[in-house]
């Protein structure tokens, strides 16, 4: 079998992977960003890859149709709407899950051809604050550093950024390196503890939004024990007094840390030159996001800690080609390759190299407002491409209501059903990983190239196609007459002239010559960092040091909610959740919050939680743990209508933006949180999906099939139809086992001999053993065997899983320790737990700790 080298489509890591059309997947050896590791989520891409639930014609309200018919309606809606309504009544939504090349057709269509700058991106959620500040900063949204300065630095901060389960292929590096120097410093700033903060010798738990406080006051401490490079600031930076004065007016305090805690990160940071401060969503999603931003980067610029080996700041991207969004300019305020609307220069250039008709002549509309001006009615033809925002947007009740207000919406996707690609008017089957070519950009600048190693399925077209098909049908076909992906990168490679001659930093000639079929992984421009001899791109060739105040704290009545991610989920799971031993890990959205919280609200192991804010209310399982900050709830983002009957969390966050970014702060909203009082409460396993429906519903994949988690207020008078239509099971024998006096119902099904669904539901959370209930799924067991919900004495419940790559339940883990193991290397040996990809390492010690971390209904 020949393995196809190609690279992860999840996170921003960008590792290399090798993957074959049987369903191999190996880290790529060779691959600059990973050496042959991978995380779960990687690991487990055999388990996504086929085609359940995918998306395999196009549809038009639903109904199966031609490529033809789609392709008419969807030119032909955008061509009225700019004809009767102008450009700027047109909408895209795109992501930074596009490849370059796709990305690259779509801002060229609209920036150039429709004629206005309404194309945005999920990125906008993501990235726009580090954009902002590296902009405010630097000149132009250019990432110094590279991955091997977090193995060169003596101390990494790693600020708002869980990034043992979000990066974790470079918490493994960092872990690796940290175990080869034991000296190697780890600072944690997070408002919680999480997986990360194991790697770390000081966890500051800082307050919402306090990191601009904290940062100013190192700043301040810096200028105050004459830690500043004069010589660089005198060199190569502008605004470095104004930026220190009113930083010494900020009271560190705010920050919510004491002065203990303070005084030992300042010394730390300020006496070890090689710093790398590595930030993600906790710095991005807030109101003060850009501010927070620059707060970091000042520091790095004061003492000239930036572009050298092992230090300067550094924003982790999220998504596999965030960083290629950018180059490319995907979002509403840029222009293509890194050059600015508002430059008339830039503008010229890049419509003289299009030959395009028009060119955008200001910034678009943001997501937040182009979903407003949806709701208003301005936007008369909307099309989403690659991204869920019916879930993923803050306010996502009104964001769903808004996108059915449009009056034409084309959705772009892979599955047949998401809750965005339900409230369209035509989906439009794209070509998935594995099935399509194109290239990315990971975080440290690496361009590498996706490769297509499956069939693809018969009518799926790439995206780069689809827009192409489009732009062709709206009469600009000669702009659009690209047969492969590699003439799309051509062009892009040869724009980026243009970005040179302007002085700007995106220099793609590296590129010119080279063969598109055999690219290996180039970092541009050419294994360079940024900016250790200043070569700031302001036209002064200067940085800018930014005075920044930390935000007015708003006392809030409630709790606080925090949110971000899982282990071993990715965004809305539509890929993830395909994968049983993904959804093993956290198999239902919870809460997760602090023992005090809970026990004032008379929460207790297992029970759910109904959390409200103004705009909505969901319910989740209340996972209690002092890893949670008192008053401070987090909840996951992934729970989406097609799993969970009301797990979306996001329908509780209001659309407050960074004034500068536009990005949504996304990690504070003002909840209120109550025990959920449920009359009962289920557990289902079938052989089919079930259903998520009544109040409170989670369902996930397994290796038999799905299972449910169950809970209402009120009973069925009969359990019969009741748990029929749940399991979406009509037909088969039915047993069904009724305990009047605790109230315990066990019912299973059978088509023949064959068991195929099993449900228990009780008046208080169900307590069975649920790896066991699921392996009985499909097997020949009786009804009196499968109802006992549990095995004979020699039968051990694995519990939650831990180990997804070797499979391991958190029970094997307890019993390993019990047994005497009292390392991650020894539960290891005995379980294999931790010894495939690693990830689960930080939870192993968790466990070993004495915390409970895992599931709240084990
Ligand atoms: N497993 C997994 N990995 C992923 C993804 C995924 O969906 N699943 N998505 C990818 C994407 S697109 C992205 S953007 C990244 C995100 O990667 P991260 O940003 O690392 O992940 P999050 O969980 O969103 O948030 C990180 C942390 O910010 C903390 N935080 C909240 N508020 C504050 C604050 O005010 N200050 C500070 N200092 N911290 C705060 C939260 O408690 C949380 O632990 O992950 C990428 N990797
Ligand atoms: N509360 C809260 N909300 C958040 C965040 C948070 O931390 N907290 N984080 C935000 C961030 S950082 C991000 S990046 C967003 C992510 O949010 P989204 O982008 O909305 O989430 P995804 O599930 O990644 O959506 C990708 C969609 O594209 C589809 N898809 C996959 N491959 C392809 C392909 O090749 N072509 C096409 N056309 N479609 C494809 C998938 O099936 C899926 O429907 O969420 C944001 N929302
Ligand atoms: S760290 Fe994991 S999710 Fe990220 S690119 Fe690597 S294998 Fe994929
Ligand atoms: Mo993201």
């Amino acid at each position: 079998m020949t393995l196809t080298k190609t690279v992860c489509p999840y996170c921003g890591v960008g590792c290399g992977v090798l993957a074959g059309a049987d369903g191999t997947i190996k880290g790529d050896p060779d691959h600059p960003a990973n050496f042959g590791r991978l995380c779960s989520k990687g690991t487990a891409l055999s388990e996504t890859i086929d085609l359940e639930g995918r998306l395999l014609a196009p549809k038009v309200h639903g109904v199966d149709t031609d490529w033809d018919t789609a392709l008419d309606l969807v030119a032909s809606k955008f061509s009225e709407a700019i004809r009767d309504h102008g450009p700027d009544s047109v909408a895209f939504y795109v992501s930074g899950q596009l490849l370059t090349e796709d990305y690259y057709v779509a801002n060229k269509l609209m920036k150039g051809f429709i004629g206005s700058a309404n194309i945005d991106t999920n990125s906008r959620l993501c990235m726009a604050s580090s954009v902002a500040g590296h902009k405010r900063a630097f000149g132009s949204d250019t990432v110094p550093g590279i991955y091997e300065d977090l193995e060169d630095a003596d101390l990494i901060v790693l600020v708002g950024s869980n990034l043992a389960w979000c990066h974790p292929v470079l918490h493994q590096r960092i872990a690796a390196a940290k175990t080869a120097r034991p000296d190697m410093k780890v600072v944690n700033i997070d408002p919680r503890r999480t997986a990360t903060t194991d790697l770390a010798d000081v966890h500051l738990r800082v307050a919402p939004d306090g990191d601009v406080a904290l940062f100013n006051g190192l700043l301040t401490y810096l200028a105050e024990t004459k830690n500043l490079d004069h010589a660089y600031l005198d060199a190569h930076v502008a605004g470095a007094r104004e930026a220190i004065e009113l930083a010494a007016q900020t009271d560190p305090s705010q920050s919510g840390l004491s002065p203990e805690g303070l005084a030992q990160f300042y010394a730390l940071w300020a006496g070890t030159p090689k710093v790398v401060t590595v930030y993600s969503q906790g710095v991005n999603q807030s109101t003060s996001g850009t501010d927070k931003v620059n707060a970091i980067i000042n520091c790095h610029l004061a003492t000239g800690r930036i572009g050298k080996a092992g230090c300067g700041p550094f924003s982790v991207t999220g998504q596999p080609n965030a960083m290629g969004g950018r180059e490319v300019g995907g979002m509403a305020n840029m222009l293509a390759n890194h050059l600015d609307i508002e430059n008339a220069g830039h503008r010229d250039a890049v419509q003289g190299f299009w030959a395009s008709p028009t060119i955008c002549t200001s910034a678009g509309l943001k997501a937040i407002d182009l979903f407003q001006a949806c709701a208003a009615g301005k936007i008369k033809a909307l099309w989403i491409i690659s991204t869920n925002p019916a879930v993923s947007m803050p306010d996502a009740k009104a964001v769903a209501a808004a996108i059915a207000n449009v009056p034409f919406v084309a959705v772009s996707d892979i599955m047949a059903r998401t809750d965005t690609g339900d409230l369209s008017d035509v989906l439009l089957p794209a070509t998935g990983w594995g099935e399509k070519d194109g290239t990315v950009t990971n975080s440290e600048r690496r361009i590498s190239r996706q490769r297509a190693f499956l069939p693809r399925p018969e009518m799926a077209r790439p995206d780069w196609k689809i827009i192409c098909d489009v732009a062709q049908k709206m009469g600009w076909g000669d702009a659009f007459s690209y047969r492969s992906a590699a003439e799309v990168f051509a062009e892009y490679v040869a724009l980026s002239a243009a970005t040179r001659d302007f002085g700007r930093d995106l220099d793609l000639s590296i590129f010119a010559d080279a063969d598109y079929a055999d690219l290996i992984p180039t970092q541009w421009p050419n294994n360079k960092r940024f900016f250790a001899n200043g070569g700031f791109f302001h036209p002064d060739g200067k940085a800018r040091m930014i005075a920044v105040t930390p935000p007015v704290a708003v006392p809030s009545e409630g709790l606080t909610l925090n949110t971000g991610r899982n282990r071993d989920q990715w965004h809305t799971m539509t890929r993830t959740g395909k994968a049983p031993r993904l959804g093993a890990h956290l198999a239902e959205p919870y809460a997760e919050m602090h023992p005090d919280d809970a026990t004032a609200m008379g929460v207790g192991y297992g029970d759910l939680v109904a959390v409200k804010s103004l705009h909505g209310d969901v319910i989740l399982r209340a996972l209690i743990t002092d890893r949670a900050t008192k008053g401070q709830v987090f909840a996951p983002m992934h729970w989406t209508g097609q799993q969970a009957a009301s797990g979306k969390i996001n329908q509780l966050i209001t659309s407050n933006v960074d004034p500068i970014s536009g990005q949504p702060a996304l990690k504070t909203g003002s909840i209120v949180a109550r025990r959920f009082e449920a009359a009962w409460f289920g557990f289902g396993a079938s052989v089919s999906p079930l259903a998520p429906t009544g109040r409170y519903a989670a369902i996930s994949r397994t290796a038999t099939g799905w299972q449910g988690e169950f809970a209402d207020t009120k009973a069925p008078d009969d359990w019969d139809p009741f748990v029929r239509d749940i399991l979406a099971a009509p037909s088969g024998d039915i047993s069904v086992l009724e305990d009047l006096k605790s109230g315990l119902v066990r019912i299973a099904l059978h088509e023949g001999k064959r068991l195929t669904a099993l449900f228990f539901a009780s008046p208080t959370p169900v307590r069975l053993a649920r790896s066991y209930v699921v392996s009985l799924i499909g097997t020949e067991t009786s009804a009196l065997s499968s109802l006992a919900g549990r095995g004979g004495a020699d039968h051990v419940d694995a519990g939650a899983i831990i180990c997804a790559c070797m499979n391991v339940g958190v029970n094997t883990v307890r019993s390993a320790i019990a047994d005497g193991a009292r390392t991650v290397d020894a539960i290891g040996e005995v379980t294999c737990a931790g010894t495939n990809c690693g990830s689960c390492k930080p939870e192993l010690s968790a466990i070993l700790a004495g915390l409970q971390l895992p599931m709240a209904a084990e």
